[in-house]
């Protein structure tokens, strides 16, 4: 479990974003020394156990039922069609799993069918992780039952930029589903995206609402905004890649334990943007084609980066 040792103010996190740009990354590749080998970078998986037909409208999601993003809903996948994935992706080299589900919330029917997933992904000797939506304390607690390690949901981003992007939960739920993760004692995966428009104070306000939960999250994903036709987000500006390695730079100093992913967006990143995510304190990818309904580089291009920069899936 990772504890927050003092407060991380608004002031802190702004100078830090404006110190210049090779001062920063000193300072985030300093931390992260001290807290990883930083020639590892841990490799997870993704898979999409329950696509599209979502009630939510989440601005920048392709699996929201309201936009025509071309994404067909399916239903929850067998146990068995999950772990002949999880398989291949072990055997590809990851050492973690996530499952993700396009729900608003599971339903406690769905769990006994997800914890024999999470039971069956933890036996082939994978770190676990789910991200299903809202969940109770005892939902929490039945996954951590089935063995789960991780339970990703993001804040997404600031409170105060919160209501031009969701509508149909607010951020107070969020907290409270965080909640119940830490009190059944899975650790906690949050973080959230940029480039959906956000001013920088927009994206300070992220980081300041992450560091400063009860306990900072053992894992935080930071997504850039896969742009997809449909959503009300395709079409926004495309936040200055600096600025994009800024925030993982500041997320490595104030969340030193925390492993930072470097997650959704990389398709349309060049080798050398991500060279500069992973020395400002990045330290973990999504490998294989796909995210959950999204692109994401080819596998051979990720193990070729890797060989040129010297990097070395991290092992469990
Ligand atoms: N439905 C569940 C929920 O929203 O909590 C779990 C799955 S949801 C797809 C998981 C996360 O994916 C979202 O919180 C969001 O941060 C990220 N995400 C979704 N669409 C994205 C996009 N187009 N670009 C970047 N990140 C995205
Ligand atoms: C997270 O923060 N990023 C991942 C993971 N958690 C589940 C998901 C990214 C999804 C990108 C859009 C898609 O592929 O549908
Ligand atoms: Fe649904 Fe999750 Fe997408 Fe929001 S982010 S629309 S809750 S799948």
């Amino acid at each position: 479990m990772v504890y927050r040792i003092s407060m991380v103010s608004r002031d802190d996190l702004g100078q830090l974003f404006e110190l210049p740009f090779p001062v920063l990354l000193h300072r985030a590749a300093s931390v992260h020394h001290a807290h990883f080998d930083p020639t590892q970078v841990q490799v997870s998986t993704l898979l999409s156990v329950k696509t599209g037909g979502c009630p939510e409208d989440c601005a920048y999601c392709p699996q929201a039922q309201r936009y025509d993003t071309g994404v067909s809903a399916q239903k929850l996948m067998d146990v068995e069609a999950v772990l002949v994935r999880a398989r291949a992706a072990r055997d590809a080299g990851a050492s973690r799993f996530c499952m993700g589900a396009a729900w608003r919330s599971p339903k406690d029917r769905d769990i006994p069918k997800v914890a024999a997933m999470i039971a069956g992904v933890k036996a082939l000797g994978l770190e676990t992780c789910a991200t299903l939506g809202m969940l109770d304390a005892g939902q929490a607690g039945a996954l951590k039952d089935a063995g789960l390690d991780y339970y990703n949901h993001n804040l997404d981003t600031s409170p105060d930029y919160y209501d031009s992007i969701i509508h149909t939960r607010n951020y107070q739920d969020r907290l409270d589903t965080l909640g119940h993760v830490r009190d059944a004692g899975l650790k906690t995966c949050c973080g959230g995206i940029v480039g959906m428009g956000e001013t920088r104070a927009q994206r300070i306000g992220l980081l300041h609402a992450l560091a400063n939960l009860p306990a900072q999250p053992e894992s935080v994903p930071i997504n850039r905004l896969v742009q997809v036709a449909g959503t009300p987000l395709h079409g926004s500006t495309e936040l200055d890649p600096f600025e994009f390695v800024r925030m993982i730079a500041v997320a490595r100093i104030v969340m030193p334990r925390s492993m930072l992913r470097l997650s959704a967006g990389r398709e349309t990143m060049s080798d050398e943007l991500q060279a500069l995510c992973f020395l400002a304190g990045a330290n973990s990818i999504f490998h294989g084609e796909k995210l959950l309904t999204t692109g994401n580089p080819d596998t051979a291009q990720d193990e070729a980066l890797f060989a040129r920069l010297g990097l070395v899936p991290m092992t469990r």
